[in-house]
């Protein structure tokens, strides 16, 4: 085998974005979780890692804001068995739960799904754990938005006080939503009830929640800070500039950050295929500049996901995603 060549064509058998680093010699690694138990309405997310390890190996992998993000060596670590095996008995229970319309919590059915959920996160949060004990950035790649759970968990024992920058087009703070303790749509209230260390979570995207999350953010007492969507878009229709808001938010964040990107929070022109698509959201460009918003002011990533990407019938949901991951890894990686 001759040396590493940036410029040329990834091999079909090559890691991720086709480079070569192992688990061993990588700074960043990327932990695959294909669970997606309890969505709700498209399914698929349990594919999104296997779409993305293929498409990343189409990004070039000199990068504009970030330089050679490939020389700080990253990879995708091998997907443990165990979460595929949980997926597939998980899901055929909850696909039966949500076809009558949601169940009882503690009702035979649910506990099993919820069982499998505890399950993930408890694998998550150790090889999370065993990752930033060996001095790496662990990122998440779902999946559906709760397998991150122990992730989050992990870096906020590691990093107390740690703040949560969540880009989505939902505010994933219901209560067991359709009676799932674990579902997808609870992931940020699950955080909020059973991760004391998490200082502050901060919402962008946001224009799909209930009442009840309404609630939840205005009786956080500041912990939570949700910018919704449509009051990003009247801020800038009266002339304020993308950048002020993304200043905004990225000044109410702690120095220690996890980002949790939920890929619905983009404009679902860019994830068609994502389980539950709502239209607005933010442009590919305008994802990128929010998270350089946040390095360049001087915070640090800990810790990152990726989720609720379900590929289609061609590449460009797991496209997208592959060269929004690459942007969170250069992030991650260089701004330190
Ligand atoms: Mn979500």
């Amino acid at each position: 085998m001759t040396s590493f060549d940036p410029n040329a064509a990834a091999s079909p058998d090559s890691g991720i974005f086709g480079l070569s680093d192992d688990v061993a010699t990588s700074r960043l690694v990327l932990v695959p979780v294909p669970f997606a138990a309890t969505v709700s309405y498209g399914t698929g997310a349990e594919a999104g890692p296997e779409a993305i390890l293929a498409a990343s190996r189409q990004v070039d992998l000199y990068d504009l804001q970030y330089g050679r993000i490939y020389e700080q060596r990253l990879c995708m670590a091998p997907a443990d068995e165990r979460i595929a095996a949980l997926h597939r008995t998980a899901r055929a229970r909850a696909a039966e739960i949500i076809e009558r319309g949601g169940a009882a919590t503690g009702s035979p059915d649910v506990a099993a799904v919820d069982a499998a959920g505890h399950e993930v996160n408890t694998l998550v949060h150790a090889a999370v754990r065993d990752l930033l004990r060996q001095g790496k950035i662990p990122a998440v790649v779902g999946g559906d938005h709760s397998v991150p759970f122990g992730a989050i968990r992990a870096c906020a024992e590691a990093h107390p006080g740690l703040g949560i920058l969540h880009v989505d087009a939902h505010a994933d703070l219901r209560i067991a939503y359709e009676g799932f303790r674990w579902s997808h749509a609870s992931i940020m209230d699950n955080v909020l009830r059973e991760v004391p260390q998490v200082a502050r979570l901060v919402q962008v995207g946001i224009r799909d929640f209930c009442e009840q999350e309404l609630d939840s953010i205005r009786g956080s007492g500041g912990r939570v800070v949700t910018h919704f969507d449509g009051e990003w878009q009247r801020r800038r229709a009266c002339g304020e500039t993308f950048d002020a808001l993304c200043r905004e938010t990225v000044d109410a964040l702690p120095r220690d950050v996890y980002v949790s990107f939920d890929i619905d929070g983009l404009d679902p022109s860019l994830c068609p295929h994502t389980g539950t698509p709502v239209p607005g959201g933010l442009a590919f460009g305008e994802a990128v500049h929010l998270v350089h918003a946040l390095v360049s002011r001087g915070h640090r990533i800990v810790g990152f996901d990726l989720v609720e990407v379900v590929p289609g019938d061609d590449e460009w949901d797991a496209n997208v995603a592959a060269r929004l991951l690459y942007k969170m890894c250069g992030a991650a990686l260089v701004a330190r």
